[in-house]
């Protein structure tokens, strides 16, 4: 017997919980400019979270995906990409969309239940939301091809939950990117949960990136609240990806700290310390530290941010609420060229149902739906 493949999975981490930085950290480290950006967009998400899911405890928002304890990971991938790359996301990587200028009225739009919120003004080529677990695999490896053919420098970037790496549709992908040597970026946000499942029952693999061995690609597995960590590593494999060095699966390890959406209760089935132990290692906190050490960042700059904040997020609330209903012609007018006569005679009962109701505007009232 002799040994015909070794490998090994690298963890990458600069920033740990209490903020301290490790030896060997890229520039980014020292650049307070885009520190504090990120910081400040970090901090909007979470502003934005919290009031996404007040507005579905009081009727005027659909099922919601929190995104709380995702913030580094998600803005450390969308700050590592250039504009004109391609995000696939799922369905909770609000800091991603809102860094690449995504409106946060579009997505509470979206989430209220109207399409038009994925008809975004900025970052117009990323594809809107996937709720079928793992199929935006398949998107985000189907653009990187196409990228390829046309011998464009650009990458898809492609979201995947823990979870969702149990799929078909996960190893589909990324074995189509290893064997064309795709320009793509599989990120996994390993958060523990797939709402109910833990990790542990998930699957017997140490770590996920790993996987990546089977499509032959490198896999890295990166601290995901650090946002440091999270950027650096996305950047290396994208200008990889550009370079024609092909795809990379990175692992980014968070906590899912909400429920999983608002239609669940975690505490019906997480144990309660496990949740405080992760409020410990949260993202935001850490960067804080790290700040305020680095005398960037204190007490009164946190505040003016948090009141910054609230008053966008506010604005963007207005604009969703007080934006004109969709006529429900919108149900029917999207999927066919020649819609069927089945459908039109549908669509016909809806407007009469509807009665004048096609032309309200606002007064958003929303029906729990769960996924
Ligand atoms: C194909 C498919 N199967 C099942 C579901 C139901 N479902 C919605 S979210 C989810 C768990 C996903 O967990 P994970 O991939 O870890 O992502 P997370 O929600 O933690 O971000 C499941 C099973 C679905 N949406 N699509
Ligand atoms: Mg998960």
């Amino acid at each position: 017997m002799k040994t015909v493949a070794e490998f090994e999975i690298k963890y990458c981490q600069f920033l740990d919980a209490e903020g301290n930085l490790s030896a060997g950290a890229p520039a980014l480290a020292a650049d307070t400019g885009e520190l504090l950006k990120m910081y400040r967009f970090m901090t909007l998400v979470r502003t934005f979270d919290a009031k996404a899911i007040n507005l579905q405890r009081t009727g005027k928002l659909g099922t919601y995906a929190s995104c709380l304890g995702h913030e580094a990971a998600h803005v450390g991938v969308a700050a590592a990409m250039q504009p004109d790359d391609v995000l696939a996301p799922v369905y909770r990587e609000f800091g991603s969309q809102i860094w690449r200028g995504v409106k946060m009225s579009s997505i509470l739009l979206y989430w209220g239940g109207d399409e038009r919120g994925s008809d975004f003004t900025a970052a117009r080529q990323d594809f809107a939301w996937c709720v079928p677990i793992a199929s935006q695999m398949l998107h985000g490896a189907g653009v990187a091809m196409a990228m390829k053919i046309k011998g464009e420098k650009r990458c898809s970037v492609t979201y995947i939950g823990d979870g969702g790496t149990s799929e078909g549709a996960f190893y589909e992908g990324i074995n189509v990117a290893g064997a064309r040597a795709l320009p793509a970026v599989f990120v996994i946000v390993n958060n523990r949960w797939a709402i109910s499942v833990p990790i542990e029952s998930q699957t017997a693999t140490k770590t996920l990136a790993q996987k990546a061995i089977a499509a032959g690609i490198p896999g890295i597995q990166v601290d995901g609240n650090d946002v440091i960590a999270v950027r650096h590593t996305v950047a290396e494999a994208l200008a990889r990806a550009r370079d024609g060095g092909g795809p990379t699966l990175i692992e980014a390890l968070t906590y899912r700290l909400s429920d999983h959406t608002t239609a669940d209760d975690a505490s019906r089935y997480r144990d309660p310390d496990e949740v405080k132990e992760a409020w410990t290692k949260e993202p935001l906190l850490r960067l804080r530290s790290y700040l305020t050490r680095l005398r960037v960042w204190d007490n009164a700059s946190e505040e003016a941010l948090k009141a910054e904040c609230a008053r966008e997020v506010e604005a963007a609330v207005d604009e969703y609420l007080s934006a004109p209903k969709p006529s429900t012609d919108e149900m029917f007018d999207h999927l066919f060229a020649r819609p069927p006569q089945s459908l039109l005679q549908q669509r016909e009962l809806a407007r009469h149902y509807a009665g004048n109701h096609n032309t309200e505007a606002g007064n958003r009232d929303t029906t729990e739906v769960g996924h």
